[in-house]
């Protein structure tokens, strides 16, 4: 029996379209951040009181991946801050090729900081690269 592996060309198509994202932000100078946890840790709500709090002082846009609703996205706008919502349909991740597709629905001029959202999963986001700067895992425990 033969096989084929693709496994490696996809996320070599995907380094390369990372690169692209990440000199297309350092050169407007926006800091980009992944932002990744399970489910419902509270990503939307941090970023929420994140906007609140930094308003008047940096200029916040956020790229929200979602499985399947636009909740998010009007969370954000909700709290003042342009918004674009990916639905991926059932991928449990985001790939830098949404990304870029994203970027073009956002005004990137007066940006300071562009946060990406990833899909809840603490697993399949971890292995794609989107051009960020930065990734952050947002973890969260009850209080018990
Ligand atoms: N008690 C408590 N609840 C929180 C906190 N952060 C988020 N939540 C709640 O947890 C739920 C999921 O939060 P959300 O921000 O939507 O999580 P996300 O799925 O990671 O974006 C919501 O009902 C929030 O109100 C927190 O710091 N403390
Ligand atoms: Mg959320």
């Amino acid at each position: 029996m033969s096989k084929v592996s693709i496994v490696q060309n996809i996320l070599a198509v995907n380094e390369r379209i990372s690169n692209d994202i990440h000199q297309l932000l350092a050169e407007r100078q926006v800091c980009t951040i992944n932002l990744m946890s399970s489910a419902g840790a509270g990503k939307t709500t941090l970023l929420e009181q994140t906007i609140k709090r930094l308003k008047g002082r940096l200029e916040i846009g956020v790229i929200e991946g979602d499985v399947e609703t636009s909740a998010d996205a009007e969370r954000i706008e909700a709290a003042g801050a342009q918004a674009v919502q990916i639905i991926t349909q059932g991928t449990c991740h985001l790939e830098a090729h949404m990304v870029q597709i994203a970027l073009n629905e956002l005004d990137l001029e007066p940006l300071d900081i562009l946060f990406i959202e990833n899909v809840g999963n603490l697993v399949c986001p971890a292995g794609w690269n989107l051009g960020e700067d930065l990734k952050i895992v947002v973890v969260s425990t009850n209080r018990r």
